[in-house]
């Protein structure tokens, strides 16, 4: 046999670093909730100064609704939940939504 022919030429494995896939995590308006709540929501679950969630509250009440904040599934996830819960507790209807990004 001639030397070499049962070599394959494997295709050296390169660790390719992979990203997660990433879900914006949305407010929606609606005409009852606080603005100072949003304010303190936004500051709270999304880490944001209080300029950033000044202008974030401003463009959900202006545009009907903005990301917040841009993260893999399961903190997305959470993040939607712990707003959720925190409205619920203070008994304001915000709403909050994840989607892909
Ligand atoms: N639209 C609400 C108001 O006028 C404020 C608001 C902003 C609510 C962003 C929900 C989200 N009080």
């Amino acid at each position: 046999a001639k030397p070499f022919e049962n070599d394959v030429a494997l295709k050296p494995e390169v660790a390719k670093p992979k990203l997660p896939p990433m879900f914006n995590v949305l407010l929606l308006n609606d005409d009852y909730t606080p603005m100072e709540f949003v304010v303190e929501c936004i500051e709270r679950f999304f880490n944001k100064s209080r300029e950033q969630a000044t202008q974030i509250m401003l463009k959900v009440h202006t545009e009907g609704l903005a990301v917040c904040g841009v993260y893999p599934q399961d903190i997305a996830e959470t993040k939607m939940n712990q707003v959720l819960s925190y409205a619920r507790d203070q008994q304001h209807p915000l709403q909050c939504v994840t989607e892909p990004a």
